[in-house]
């Protein structure tokens, strides 16, 4: 792992895990997901990782015109990084998923990288009334839904989005999507530094354990020595418990709404600033500072945003 003075936070604004039932502080509109994203950079987050959703039902919408209206306003209105999903939901084709991007160029775009079962269903449990009728089937038809990243998918995604020098947030829910990764540099696809996102809590990749979130880096720094900048993004209730067992050992943290609901048991976050303010006070309390976007942008060797199409 690379080293760095400072720790990038990147932050998850909404996204495909969760539905609008959950908590009604989860951003829906082109205006609410504009205005979560630029109180979340101003609480620190450097990079903003987004998707966009129907603004009437709130259901994941991966067509690119539904990402212009946020990514304009974020764009005037702060310097934050912008990264764009190429997940999108596990419903979505590939082709789907990645036009976003390839359409809008930003800096960076996730990439993840295997094919995995994203069981969702879990939720089930704890939420019972929805206001939207695709809800519930969206998460029970994960019982049964592959989330596809095969070689072919991953070579299509990463050589079209590389031609516009975008560069990656490699998701990696696993071990053997370290091991992907290294297939691809191998081959020359990608180039370091590999900013590697790994993901903890998703039924389907690995535990919260802190032996799994040593076992991701352990292997990681094996098979990328210096040339990969290491972030964490823990699901749910582990969220800040990942991200402060990483800082400590060097790691960026990844927090926002998509990925958790929570600032504490059994209390929502009221936005996604409150958990970047958290995660900034569990950073500084341990006596590190935090990189500003010009700082992580020279950390992962961006492009610029002036260089983007949106
Ligand atoms: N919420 C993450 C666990 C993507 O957008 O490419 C999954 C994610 C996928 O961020
Ligand atoms: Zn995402």
């Amino acid at each position: 792992m690379f080293h760095q003075d400072k720790v990038i936070i990147s932050c998850a604004v909404t996204g495909a895990i969760h539905t609008p039932s959950m908590s009604p502080y989860l951003p829906v509109t082109p205006e609410q997901i504009a205005e979560s994203s630029i109180a979340a950079a101003e609480a620190g987050a450097a990079i903003i990782h987004l998707h966009a959703r129907d603004p009437v039902n709130g259901k994941p919408d991966q067509r690119p015109e539904a990402f212009v209206p946020f990514l304009k306003a974020i764009k005037q209105h702060s310097d934050a990084i912008v990264n764009l999903t190429t997940g999108g939901s596990p419903y979505m084709t590939v082709q789907e998923r990645m036009m976003p991007a390839k359409v809008l160029k930003p800096e960076v775009a996730s990439m993840n990288m295997g094919t995995m079962n994203f069981g969702l269903f879990p939720m089930l449990k704890r939420f019972s009334e929805f206001k939207h009728d695709w809800e519930r089937s969206y998460l029970e038809g994960s019982k049964d839904l592959i989330f596809r990243n095969t070689y072919g998918d991953l070579e299509t995604v990463l050589t079209e989005l590389s031609e516009n020098d975008t560069r990656f947030e490699f998701e990696c829910y696993d071990t053997s999507h370290l091991y992907n990764l290294a297939h691809f540099a191998e081959r020359g696809l990608v180039k370091p530094p590999f900013f590697v996102q790994t993901v903890f809590g998703i039924l389907g990749g690995i535990g919260t354990h802190s032996d799994d979130v040593m076992h991701m880096k352990r292997t990681a720094d094996r098979l990328f020595g210096q040339d990969y900048h290491w972030s964490v993004l823990g699901a749910g209730a582990s969220q800040m418990k990942v991200a402060a067992m990483a800082a400590s050992m060097g790691g960026n943290v990844r927090v926002g709404l998509e990925d958790s609901l929570w600032i504490a048991r059994g209390k929502l976050a009221s936005s996604n600033a409150e958990q970047v303010r958290q995660v900034r006070g569990i950073l500084e309390g341990l006596g590190l500072k935090v990189a500003t976007p010009a700082e992580a942008r020279e950390i992962l060797q961006l492009k610029g945003a002036d260089k983007v199409a949106f």
